[in-house]
């Protein structure tokens, strides 16, 4: 579905031919018809393994920068054993390589890994985009606009994945903040989990929902290999997990009307898919031996939340959230993951009772009020456990990676973040903001390089927003509900401003504890609705106190945003520039 731009002065002619091609659409997709997950047996598919591509190049036996290029393709892709082959667009080294997820890049700290990303889309794009909300559209609208964003990196703005620094193929086009076409990952910051994305404006959830994205690891063996945990390709694996729906004929269904079509013919605050796709398969299941196994979970989802579970009582050992190791393993039944958040645990199968168990999800969606969960999106995969004992040379040690405690002496500047959503008279979501401001009005968060900063997060809305910032980790130090939330939602609808309207006569409801396996260096946090969320954000590196190795003031800057891809797409983001 692409709709032709025009000029603002003709944006209603722009949404009658929209929506006459809508129904035309509608009409064909009807034909189509939607596939009842149902019919999907579960647990056919072996989990699939991702192609690795090293960062680094090893010289007379001492590892050396390395340069990569990875495309973008559009390709088919089979999501099932009994799914017809889907359009897609993956990352990999050629068209025939390219997976969904892409390549896992494993990258050496204080080793450089170069990327040029190559844009090889075609010139249409295989989902519906809404040119409505703020997005990048190429003048000649040829072409499929794409950035690439190192979720948890730590480098150069230039090297960022700016929404604004987009391009389409062959760099035929360019977004106003492109710089360069080869980005610079120089891998100082602390070992741990990453994963590229696309983060084009306005197409990130698009982007994402066809299939751009993969795992980086930044891996620092003098720092992770005393700890003996499981590692080598068998033992320490991604699960890359988010839902789709899919027509019968297997390709991706993302309902193209919207929820206000007057105002944006196709933008939907929210995707569900019934689905559960981990690493590229629906449902997948693997063979394991009765030992432990390290597992970095990733949810790569638009809006779902999942709360993951053992059907048969095994446990999760947390060693890291994010990008970031813990201090010390901390042991859940349960956790949950807010969409792009990493979950970094260790599942020792000896312990299990039975022969299988199945990975199951219980959150509700929308989180935290929306529908139950049913068979089908209640269950992720299923691990088929060898019978036979053996003995197992991986640990779990009791202490991991010790990083400073949050410095609140450190603390250069407070801020206050309000989360608004807006709707139509109907009372359908339109946009959402930040602070009451548009992605680009003038920047306002401008922390000082080197200092840590307290952000007290306002969620003024009823959902839960999983809120990611470029660069810089965070700790929660606090939740603490609102009372007579209406009324502080009111001044603040009229003034904007957490201090003239008393938020502290307000915050002062109950408070939630933060989940033990949670406390330490984030990249995401889940805002509670109704709840003010105080964050320690670090602008600088968390394992070292020299300062970064690339100049973070230059331009475009960095951003922050909800990580609910369609949140982000209509305005819950906003630029961070940081100063001297
Ligand atoms: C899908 O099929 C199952 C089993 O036949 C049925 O119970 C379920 O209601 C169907 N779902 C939809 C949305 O039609
Ligand atoms: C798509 O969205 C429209 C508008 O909200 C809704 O009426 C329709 O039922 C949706 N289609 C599907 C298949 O969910
Ligand atoms: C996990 O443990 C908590 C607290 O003991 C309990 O409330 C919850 O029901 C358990 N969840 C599962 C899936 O067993
Ligand atoms: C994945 O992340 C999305 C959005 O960030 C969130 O809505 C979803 O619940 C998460 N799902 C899981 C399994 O963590
Ligand atoms: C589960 O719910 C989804 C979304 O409503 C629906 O598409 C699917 O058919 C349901 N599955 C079963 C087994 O009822
Ligand atoms: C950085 O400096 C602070 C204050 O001097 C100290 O407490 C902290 O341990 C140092 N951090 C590292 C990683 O060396
Ligand atoms: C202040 C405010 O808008 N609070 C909202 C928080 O979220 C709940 C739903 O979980 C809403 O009911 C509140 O209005
Ligand atoms: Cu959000």
């Amino acid at each position: 579905m692409q709709c032709e731009m025009v000029s603002m002065g003709r944006i209603l002619l722009f949404h009658l031919i929209c929506l006459a091609l809508l129904v035309e659409l509608s009409r064909s997709w009807a034909n189509k018809g939607l596939l009842n997950s149902s019919v999907l047996e579960m647990f056919v598919d072996e989990l699939p393994y991702m192609p690795k591509i090293q960062g680094f190049d090893v010289v007379n036996g001492s590892p050396k920068a390395k340069s990569l290029t990875i495309g973008m393709f559009e390709k088919k892709w089979k999501f099932h054993r009994d799914l017809p082959p889907t359009p897609v667009f993956a990352y990999g080294t050629s068209s025939l390589t390219a997976t969904v997820p892409g390549p896992t890049i494993e990258a050496l700290h204080g080793i450089d890994t170069y990327v040029t990303w190559q844009n090889y889309l075609p010139s249409k794009h295989i989902l519906p985009w809404d040119p409505t909300i703020p997005t990048a559209i190429p003048a000649t609208k040829n072409g499929v606009p794409t950035v690439v964003h190192l979720h948890g990196g730590i480098h150069e703005p230039a090297s960022d994945g700016n929404a604004n620094s987009w391009f389409t193929a062959e760099f035929e086009e360019k977004g106003p903040t492109w710089y360069k076409k080869t980005y610079h990952y120089d891998n100082n910051q602390h070992p741990g989990n990453l994963w590229y994305h696309d983060h084009a404006l306005g197409l990130t959830r698009v982007n994402l929902l066809a299939g751009l994205i993969g795992a980086y690891v930044v891996r620092h063996p003098e720092v992770e290999g005393p700890l003996k945990l499981p590692s080598g390709d068998e033992f320490d694996r991604h699960l890359f997990v988010f839902d789709r729906i899919f027509y019968t004929d297997g390709s991706i269904y993302m309902n193209s009307t919207g929820n206000n079509p007057f105002i944006h013919p196709q933008w939907r605050p929210e995707y569900f898919g019934n689905v559960i796709i981990v690493n590229g398969k629906a449902w997948p299941k693997m063979m394991v031996r009765r030992r432990k196994y390290r597992f970095r979970v990733i949810n790569a989802s638009n809006a779902r939340f999942f709360r993951f579970f053992f059907t048969n009582g095994l446990k999760f050992i947390h060693v890291g959230a994010d990008s970031a190791y813990l201090g010390e393993p901390i042991v859940t039944n349960e956790t949950l993951l807010a969409p792009s958040e990493i979950a970094d645990v260790i599942v020792d199968f000896s312990t299990s009772k039975t022969d299988e168990a199945i990975l199951a999800n219980d959150a509700p969606y929308p989180y935290p009020s929306g529908n139950p969960v049913n068979e089908s999106n209640g269950k992720v995969m299923k691990f088929i456990i060898n019978k036979n004992q053996e003995v197992d040379t991986w640990q779990v040690p009791n202490k991991l990676i010790q990083y400073p405690s949050p410095d609140l002496s450190s603390v250069s500047q407070t801020r206050y973040i309000a989360m608004y959503e807006y709707t139509s008279k109907s009372g359908e979501p339109t946009h959402l903001y930040i602070n009451g401001k548009p992605f680009d009005a003038p920047v306002t968060e401008t922390p000082k390089a080197g200092t840590s900063e307290i952000w007290n997060v306002i969620n003024l809305t009823g959902d839960n927003h999983p809120l990611h910032i470029h660069l810089g980790l965070f700790t929660v130090l606090d939740q603490t509900e609102l009372v007579n939330e209406a009324e502080f939602k009111g001044c603040m609808l009229n003034n904007n401003d957490a201090i003239k309207c008393q938020i502290n006569k307000y915050a002062v409801g109950k408070k939630i504890e933060v989940a033990a396996h949670e406390k330490g260096w984030k990249n995401v946090y889940k805002m509670m609705p109704g709840y003010v969320t105080k964050i320690l954000v670090r602008f600088s590196y968390i394992h070292s106190n020299t300062s970064y190795s690339f100049d973070p003031t230059a331009q475009p800057g960095y951003l922050y945003h909800c990580h609910m891809l369609d949140h982000e797409d209509n305005e819950m983001i906003r630029p961070i520039k940081l100063i001297k």
